[in-house]
């Protein structure tokens, strides 16, 4: 069965099924099965890079820059649905060459400084390779949207030999993230009786976080420098 196979025959599907084909159809999928198993393996390794760094800054630091990790593989439906948008067929190798984001880590991190210092550090390590940075925090969507996205390519390493693969990496901070899933949910409340009245309060919304979160890191830079002080006068 070649790459080159769409992957949801929708034609035959019920008809391999109905015939007692169901070998021929657990066949046929393989290739889109490896490469989700593909893309959940590099999801291990980035999360795993990301723990290691969250731990060393509190071995270092007594500080932890990372609030929580969240990691998903698209499910098929909103791969089939982005290469329709993108009209593109969704072969295997389509999809492969096409989507970014079959792969995606969410970073929640407690501070914007924090945002900034992990992607650094996360794209400097040898095996990790930038390939796309979109920064929604310095640069907000008109509706408000916050976080920096980061296109990474990074190797992983199966009994075949090693295979690029790419993920998307999303920074936020946890006052980002809680904007963005109230106004993910809104994408999919189709029934709200004035939808550009909640945009616009979202996005004032959006706005007081952001004044909020840099705010708040100057409370947290402060408390730092003067910890810093008082340590190293007592010393
Ligand atoms: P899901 O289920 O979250 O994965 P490109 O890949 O460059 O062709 P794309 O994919 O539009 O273009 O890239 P972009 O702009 O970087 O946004 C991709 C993802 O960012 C989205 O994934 C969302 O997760 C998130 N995102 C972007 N804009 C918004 C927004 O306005 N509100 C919220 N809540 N999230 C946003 P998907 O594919 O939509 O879905």
């Amino acid at each position: 069965m070649s790459e080159n196979t769409q992957i949801v025959p929708a034609d035959s599907f019920e008809s391999m099924i109905g015939s007692g084909r169901t070998a021929e159809l657990l066949e046929s999928a393989k290739p889109f099965i490896e490469l989700m198993m593909h893309n959940e393996c590099v999801l291990r390794e980035l999360e795993t890079k990301l723990n290691i760094l969250n731990d060393e800054f509190s071995t270092l630091y007594n500080y932890n820059p990372i609030e929580s990790i969240k990691t998903r593989v698209k499910d098929p439906i909103s791969i089939v649905e982005k290469m329709q948008r993108k009209g593109v067929v969704p072969t295997v190798e389509n999809i492969e060459n096409t989507l970014n984001d079959i792969a995606g880590v969410r970073v929640i991190c407690s501070f914007p400084e924090d945002i900034y210092a992990i992607a650094d550090i996360l794209t400097s390590q040898d095996d990790v390779t930038l390939l796309k940075r979109k920064d929604y925090i310095a640069n907000p969507k008109p509706n408000g949207y916050r976080s920096l996205h980061l296109i990474v390519g990074i190797p992983i390493f199966l009994s075949t030999g090693k295979k690029m693969m790419k993920a998307e990496v999303q920074f936020r901070t946890i006052a980002m993230d809680f904007w963005a899933s109230l106004d993910h949910k809104l994408k999919y409340k189709h029934n709200v009786k004035d939808p550009k009245d909640i945009a616009k309060m979202l996005k004032e919304c959006a706005d007081s976080i952001n004044e909020l979160d840099y705010r708040m890191q100057d409370i947290h830079n402060r408390i730092r420098r003067e910890n810093d002080e008082t340590f190293e006068s007592n010393s």
